[in-house]
């Protein structure tokens, strides 16, 4: 849940240096000790301090942030799930005790969720060793075998494996899901968990239940002119996506799971209308961009570039994918549309047409 962080306090840092952060480096620092990290870091930007140096000059800036930093969309809804199912949890993470108990500590509920915290500094060797997760299970009084360990980083996916655990891998940064094929199973954020599928006691919270589901989401807002986006929408699919600039919303688009999400659409000078959107990086496309392509679900005798644009998403369809063929992806996002088109009446989704965010300009 860090990685944001530990980019923005780098790249204060280093400028120092008279150096520049490269986001590119952040995949190497991801799970690995706070030492090796800061080795990779001297070593790649030829610091003239040792890693222990940059560790200390370093560390008041994390402990800043630390408050400040928000659970991935998916978090708590599992943490309370399987608490209210008794189900026990270890928290196993490279970072030394002191950073993960002020981590957790901002966030409600998730101390006494725990029942078991390892962290980097109780063992000999972190991860990628399985260490850590031995001694997790051991805690919670658990054989390794019926554990489920879900990790973001590679070198926890190898702990994991190692640890003779069954691994579900979310990468937290995008397009390196091949990476992590030593993983039980890739899912694209938490909220694409499904338990049941490791022995464990399913959700409970779609809706309607089991066919068509939705998953309600906290509203997010976006809203913008409307500009021209691929030019591939309506050509290619028949099917007109009234794409939004992603300037000043990259911080919104980097805290939302890539997916297939509904809500509703005001148009400044029109309306109201359904909405059913992808946002992502269109994986049949294999687009380089996160973008948010909204279909607003009402048939307009004109198009409208330019017009004000406010989105208010509220429900959560399914994780994006790619398709065979153009015909299969049509087919699905029309299911898609009947599925958005359909929950959006019921009264918990439909009290969201009367946001006024819908009707401002
Ligand atoms: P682009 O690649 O420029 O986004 P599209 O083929 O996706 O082009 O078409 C999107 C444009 O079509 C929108 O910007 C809008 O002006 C128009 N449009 C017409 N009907 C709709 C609709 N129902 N939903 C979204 N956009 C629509
Ligand atoms: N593109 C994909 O590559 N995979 C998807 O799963 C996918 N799902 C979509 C769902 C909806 C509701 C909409 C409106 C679009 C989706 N698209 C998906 C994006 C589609 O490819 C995109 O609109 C075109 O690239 C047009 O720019
Ligand atoms: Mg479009």
């Amino acid at each position: 849940m860090a990685d944001g962080i530990v980019s923005k306090v780098l790249k204060v840092f280093l400028v120092k240096y008279g150096k520049q952060w490269d986001g590119r480096e952040a995949h190497k620092m991801l799970g690995k000790t706070p030492l090796d990290a800061a080795a990779a870091v001297v070593e790649d930007y030829g610091l003239p301090c040792t890693p222990e140096e940059l560790i200390t000059e370093i560390n008041p800036l994390f402990s800043d942030q630390w408050c400040k930093i928000k659970p991935l969309p998916g978090a708590n809804r599992i943490i309370k799930h399987l608490k209210v199912n008794g189900v026990v949890m270890a928290l196993a993470s490279n970072s030394p005790r002191e950073s993960i108990e002020l981590k957790i500590s901002h966030q409600p509920g998730w101390k006494e969720s725990f029942s078991a915290i390892v962290s980097g500094d109780e063992v000999r060797m972190g991860k990628p060793s399985p260490e850590i997760f031995l001694e997790a299970a051991k805690r919670l009084n658990v054989e390794p075998s019926s554990c489920l360990v879900i990790e973001d980083s590679l070198p926890g996916v190898m702990a994991g494996k190692a640890a003779g655990m069954e691994v579900v891998a979310v990468p937290s940064l995008p397009k390196q899901s091949h990476l992590y094929t030593s993983a039980d199973e890739v899912i694209n954020s938490l909220v694409d968990l499904q338990p049941e599928k490791w022995s464990l006691p399913p959700f409970q919270d779609c809706i309607p239940p089991r066919v068509e589901s939705t998953l309600p989401i906290e509203a997010w807002y976006i809203g913008g002119p409307v500009i021209k986006g691929f030019g591939r929408g309506s050509k290619v699919l028949g099917i007109p996506t009234a794409n939004l600039s992603t300037e000043g919303y990259s911080e919104v688009l980097s805290e939302h799971p890539s997916g297939v999400y509904f809500g509703w659409a005001g148009l400044s000078t029109r309306g109201i209308y359904k909405m059913v959107m992808s946002i992502g990086w269109n994986p049949y496309f294999n687009n380089t961009e996160k973008t948010i392509e909204p279909w607003l679900l009402h048939d307009f005798d004109e198009d409208f570039y330019g017009e004000e644009l406010h989105l208010v998403i509220v429900g959560y369809i399914r994780p994006e994918a790619n398709f065979p063929s153009l015909e299969s992806l049509i087919e699905k996002i029309h299911e898609d549309r009947k599925i958005a088109e359909k929950a959006l009446d019921l009264p918990l989704y439909v009290g969201y047409r009367n946001d006024q965010y819908l009707r401002t300009s």
